[in-house]
């Protein structure tokens, strides 16, 4: 993926983020940037489409992290699942590093067997496509002790698969620093891929998109979050104050889920605008003018023309 000169010592490549939803794939790279450019909450299918983000250090190398939705098994064979899972499954094959994440609490629960479940499927997937693979055991500050983590730690070393295994904190930043090094370490000598002031490669309207999807994930509950596409219409910046004019629409599939966003009287809807409008203003350093309107289209999620407007890809 793109040509440059070789520079001693510098490395440059691409890492997969990959894991199950929810272990804190998207947090870690927000971690490692330094920056929230991905979204991250506490409900499934939070990130949907692949996420790059570029962390260039300094006469050392370059990291191109792929953010991508979680990996799992499929149970309601919705379009819009197989999608962000192919998007997954894609990106290990792509890069030639590939951090896979997982949680310190759920290797504790079977020290012997510490990859169990879906964990021990995208492990097989990982090793079925021969990239080099680091393990990311995040969390670690949910246990209670570190050294409960030792057991499981002990068998995974003797998995040659991994070729190293790195405890982390995303959340609180522990050993976050380290986990950077040792990623570099495994990328091949290479210039820049990227100019070095880059942080990624999606326009800026995405983002738009993303954050005010992400303050209808943390505004609303049940079948709301699945249900939920924003597009943006309009993103310009005024020419009088400088000011950002984002107008945004929120698709749902149903009338009962318009309600629910909207809330009572206007309330919820204008929450969820007033959060986003802040965290738009911290991204982009401008002020920021927001409209959001709210429209039904029913079962945009299972119509492949829907989903490309909002910016899902299906595999060819
Ligand atoms: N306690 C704790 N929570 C974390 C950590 N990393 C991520 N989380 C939380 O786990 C949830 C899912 O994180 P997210 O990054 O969206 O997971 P993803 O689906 O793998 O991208 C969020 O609520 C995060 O705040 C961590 O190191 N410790
Ligand atoms: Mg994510």
């Amino acid at each position: 993926m793109g040509e440059s000169e070789s520079v001693k010592g510098y490395r440059a490549g691409f890492v997969s983020l990959v894991g199950r939803p929810n272990v804190g794939k998207s947090t870690l790279m927000n971690a490692m940037l330094g920056v929230r450019l991905s979204i991250a909450t506490p409900k499934p299918q939070t990130t949907r489409n692949r996420i790059l983000g570029v962390r260039t250090v300094e006469d050392r190398g370059q990291l191109v992290f792929l953010d991508t939705p979680g990996i799992h098994r499929i149970r309601r064979g919705r379009r819009l699942n197989r999608a962000m899972v192919d998007e997954a499954v894609r990106a290990i094959r792509e890069t030639e590093v590939c951090a896979f994440v997982v949680e310190a609490k759920s290797l504790v629960q079977r020290p012997g067997q510490p990859l169990w479940g879906e964990d021990a499927d995208i492990a097989e997937q990982i090793a079925a496509a021969g990239v080099t693979c680091i393990l990311v055991v995040n969390k670690v500050d949910q246990l209670r002790g570190r050294a409960q983590l030792l057991p499981a730690l002990a068998a995974l070393g003797e998995d040659s698969r991994f070729i190293a295994i790195v405890p982390v904190s995303a959340l609180k930043g522990d050993n976050v620093g380290h986990l950077e090094g040792v990623l570099l370490d495994q990328l091949p000598e290479a210039g820049p891929l990227f100019p070095e002031d880059t942080l990624t490669d999606r326009a800026e309207r995405f983002f738009a998109a993303e954050m005010i999807r992400e303050q209808v994930l943390l505004q609303t509950d049940r079948e709301v979050p699945y249900s939920v596409a924003v597009e943006v219409e309009l993103f310009s910046e005024n020419p009088r104050d400088g000011a950002l004019e984002i107008q945004a629409l929120i698709h749902v599939e149903r009338e009962s889920q318009k309600g629910i966003v909207i809330g009572r009287g206007g309330q919820r809807l204008k929450a969820i605008g007033t959060a986003a409008r802040a965290r738009l203003e911290a991204f982009f350093g401008q002020h920021v003018r927001l409209e959001l309107l709210v429209r039904v289209q029913a079962d945009w999620a299972d119509r492949p023309q829907d989903l490309s407007r909002f910016g899902y890809e299906e595999a060819p």
